[in-house]
């Protein structure tokens, strides 16, 4: 006769969103199907005890292979960033099927599977990047993808070959409306960047520290407040991504003041990193943190902080935008230190995102562990219609767990499992990182290295976002 429980996780201080108690952790065939004490009759055992236990990571904001503008090609595809995170705590990746301008979207989610193809170690869905709102894609394409389970997507207000005008961003914005969808918007005002880039490449200051001064907190501002605006003529709710510091937080705080339902993401960049890593010479090293948009000062990380903490945030989540340092796919394009403005936009954090709020957030005091797991898994499993599947550790839940181990540490790329050449948290002291994560009842990192399979991963369709009110015109 086989045993009633594959795996029981002994003695766990749970925490989720919303509780923190201790219980044993029944599992079977990748579910979470019983939790009490004392349970017998497994398998398997793995003894947590003295450990917290969290729901396994949704990383809500990664691009991985995503498709590039030659020479810039992406450092992770799904096998090495979905490892990346697994070793890292996260269990759930949700990256973006990018429509380029002229491609059906259809196509463009079709292509992305095959990116995925049998690739990734833990579960992933798509968002969807609308970039070329034909009448095709707003009356039938999007429609037809979001009843696919194709539930979010994002919108760019900036960059040439993604942004939006206005009057396109009412027209998607509709379309989220009238089918339940949620839109993430990268709110950065496009022309003051072109004209501010135009004025300092002019006068010869094209080192990569001048891509943050044309990119200051005030072309967010009014970027976040249009795209208020714009979502407030629709009715309807967007989630502003990657917000950087106090200058988008005011015009976000003032929405909520107005009853609007806006959301906000923010990454650890914010945090962890200020602009004086993008140099304070001419030096090319500061290419390394090169994002968008860019890392501020000491005072807008404790914005941020302060948002993690009232709740102005509903999402942590990494933007893990993989390019390697010293390479011609990467931040030297072509092997040439180039202008500011022709260096790839982003940064690795897929495998830190966790260890990074875990240990400056929750062991550091800022935030309570149960606003760390609605931070890292539940509010991103909410939004984004994978709750409870994911997010939550609860009976019919998916056993994705991770043990935390409480350590001093310093990140080093050496230890880390992506395909980068570098991490912009190099040397970054850390109080705890994960022991071991499980994805569906299975190991897939052990504390010492990565167990999964390239493979084992599964494309989930999302539902309806469960947080969103549903407006009927
Ligand atoms: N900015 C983005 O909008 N996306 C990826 C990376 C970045 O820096
Ligand atoms: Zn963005
Ligand atoms: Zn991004």
């Amino acid at each position: 006769m086989s045993s009633p429980l594959d795996l029981i996780v002994r003695r766990a201080r749970i925490a989720t969103a919303g509780d923190t108690f201790d219980a044993d952790i029944g599992i079977k065939d990748g579910k979470i199907v019983t939790l009490g004490s004392q349970l017998e009759g497994a398998a398997r055992e793995i003894d947590a005890a003295g450990r917290t236990v969290t729901p396994g990571g949704v990383d809500a904001h990664c691009h991985l292979d995503q498709p590039m503008p030659a020479p810039a090609r992406m450092a992770d595809d799904f096998e090495s960033g979905t490892r990346s995170a697994a070793c890292g705590g996260t269990t759930t990746v949700i990256p973006f099927a990018a429509q380029e301008k002229g491609q059906s979207l259809k196509d463009a989610v079709a292509d992305y599977h095959h990116r995925a193809g049998t690739k990734a170690a833990i579960d992933y869905a798509f968002h969807l990047i609308v970039s070329d709102p034909t009448e095709a894609v707003l009356a039938q394409e999007l429609p037809d993808l979001i009843n696919q389970g194709y539930t979010s997507f994002k919108i760019y207000m900036t960059y040439d070959d993604l942004k939006l005008d206005d009057r396109q961003v009412l027209d998607v914005l509709s379309v989220a409306r009238e089918h339940g969808a949620m839109t993430m918007v990268h709110a950065e005002n496009a022309d003051c960047i072109a004209w501010l880039t135009e004025r300092l490449v002019g006068a010869g200051n094209i080192a990569p520290r001048y891509h943050a001064a044309s990119r200051p907190m005030l072309v967010e501002r009014e970027a976040t407040h249009r795209a208020i605006a714009l979502a407030e003529l629709v009715d309807t709710p967007i989630l502003i991504v990657h917000v950087s510091g106090r200058e988008a937080v005011e015009q976000i705080r003032w929405a909520r003041g107005r009853g609007m339902n806006i959301l906000a993401e923010t990454c650890p960049q914010y945090l962890f990193l200020t602009a004086d890593d993008l140099g304070l010479d001419d030096s090319y090293e500061g290419a390394r943190c090169v994002c968008s948009p860019p890392p501020r000062d000491a005072a807008n990380q404790q914005v941020i902080w302060d948002g993690l903490g009232d709740g102005l945030f509903s999402v942590f989540s990494s933007d893990h935008a993989p390019f390697k340092y010293d390479d011609p796919s990467g931040k030297k394009p072509g092997g040439q230190e180039v202008s500011f403005d022709y260096i790839p936009n982003g940064i690795p954090g897929l495998e830190t995102r966790m260890a990074l709020l875990y240990s400056e957030g929750v062991l550091g005091g800022r935030i309570t562990v149960n606003r760390f797991v609605e931070l890292t898994s539940a509010n991103a499993a909410k939004l984004y219609g994978l709750y409870p599947r994911k997010g939550t550790i609860a009976i019919g839940a998916d056993a994705d767990l991770v043990i935390w181990q409480e350590r001093d540490l310093q990140i080093d790329n050496a230890n880390l499992h992506h395909n980068v050449d570098y991490t912009p948290y190099q040397g970054q002291r850390l109080k705890a990182w994960p022991a071991m994560t499980l994805c569906r009842g299975e190991v897939v990192w052990d504390g010492q290295q990565f167990t999964g399979r390239s493979g084992y991963g599964q494309f989930m369709a999302c539902d309806k976002p469960s947080l969103l009110p549903q407006h009927r015109l």
